[in-house]
C-alpha cells in the first residue's frame, strides 16, 4: 500500500529506564529482588511523558524468566500504559507475553533466519506486536538500499508467519555520528522510505548516536528532532531528561498534532 501520510499521527515516547545497561542502581535492585525500585522508574517514567514502558531485565545472575514475570504482574496491576517486552531470550519474551493483559510489543526480531523462526510463532500466537531491526547475517545495515532490503525482508516473513504488517514496528537503527558519519541520514532516509512503502510504524533508539562525543545532548536532541521530521512514531528514549521531552514537545505543535498547541501552553504555563 502506498502511504502519503508520513507525519502527523500522535508521535509516542517508548520509555527506556528499565534496562541495567550502564545502570547500578536497576543492578542492584534485581540482584536483591526490590520491584519497588522497578516500579517507581515505571511511574516517573509515566509521569515525565512516557506512552509505553521498555521493560529489559537482562542480568546474568538472576533468574530473568522469573523477574521478567514478577515484574509485568505488578507493573500491569499499577500503570496502564503499554508494555514492551526486551529480551534476548525467547522463553523470557513468550512468558511474558503469556501474561500480559492487552497487546504486547515485542522488543525485537531481527533479520536472521534463526530469529524470525523463534520470534514470530510467538508474535502470531499471542497477537504481538513486534520491533523489527534492520540487521541480519550479514551485519547491521548501513545503506537505505540494504536497510530497505532487511526491512522487506522481515516484512514477508512476518506475513507468511500470519503476523500482519500494522504489527511491526521497523528499527532502521543507528550506529554512532563519530565512527560513522555517513550512515546516520541513512537512517532517516530509510525511515521515510519504508513508511511510504508499507503499513508499519518506525522507532528508534535516540540516544546510541552520540557515542564518543562531548555534550551528548546537543546531538542527541537534534538528531531527534531530524528523525521525527522524517516521519518517526516512536523514539527510544529517557523521557526524564527534559530538553528531550521539549523536542518532543515542541514538534507536536509544529507538526500540527497538538491541535491549538493545547498541551502545550498547558504544560508551560504551569511550569
Ligand atoms: N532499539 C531497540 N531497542 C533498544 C535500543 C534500540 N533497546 C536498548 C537501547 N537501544 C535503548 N535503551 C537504552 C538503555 C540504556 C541506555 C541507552 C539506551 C544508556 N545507559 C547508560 C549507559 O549505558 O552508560 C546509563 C545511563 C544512566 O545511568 O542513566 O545509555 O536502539 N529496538
Amino acid at each position: 500500500s502506498t502511504k502519503t501520510v508520513i507525519i502527523g499521527q500522535e508521535v509516542k515516547i517508548i520509555g527506556e529506564r528499565i534496562n541495567p545497561t550502564g545502570k547500578k542502581k536497576l543492578k542492584e535492585a534485581l540482584k536483591t529482588n526490590n520491584i519497588d525500585y522497578i516500579i517507581s522508574e515505571a511511574i516517573v517514567q509515566k509521569k515525565a511523558g512516557a506512552d509505553i514502558l521498555d521493560i529489559n531485565l537482562g542480568l546474568p545472575e538472576i533468574d530473568e524468566r522469573e523477574m521478567m514475570k514478577k515484574v509485568i504482574l505488578e507493573l500491569q496491576g499499577i500503570i496502564d500504559i503499554p508494555l514492551q517486552i526486551d529480551s534476548m531470550k525467547s522463553d523470557v519474551i513468550e512468558e511474558a507475553v503469556r501474561i500480559y493483559n492487552g497487546k504486547p510489543i515485542i522488543n525485537s526480531v531481527n533479520g536472521k533466519i534463526s530469529s524470525m523462526k523463534k520470534i514470530f510463532p510467538i508474535a502470531k500466537k499471542y497477537g504481538a506486536c513486534v520491533i523489527c531491526l534492520c540487521l541480519d547475517e550479514e551485519g547491521l545495515g548501513e545503506t537505505v538500499e540494504r536497510k530497505l532490503e532487511i526491512a522487506e525482508k522481515i516484512i514477508n516473513t512476518a506475513k507468511a508467519y500470519g503476523v500482519p504488517e500494522e504489527n511491526l514496528l521497523i528499527d532502521c537503527l543507528t550506529l554512532t555520528v563519530s565512527t560513522s558519519q555517513e550512515t546516520v541520514l541513512e537512517t532517516l532516509k530509510a525511515i521515510k522510505m519504508i513508511k511510504e512503502k508499507y503499513n508499519v510504524k518506525t522507532v528508534l533508539g535516540a540516544s546510541n548516536v552520540s557515542y564518543g562525543l562531548p555534550n551528548r545532548k546537543a546531538i542527541n536532541v537534534t538528531y531527534l528532532a531530524l528523525a521525527l521530521g522524517y516521519g518517526l512514531d516512536a523514539p527510544i528514549t529517557d523521557p526524564t531528561i527534559e530538553i528531550i521531552m521539549d523536542v518532543i514537545r515542541a514538534f507536536k505543535v509544529l507538526s500540527n498534532q497538538d491541535k491549538e498547541c493545547k498541551e502545550y501552553i498547558e504544560f508551560y504555563s504551569n511550569k
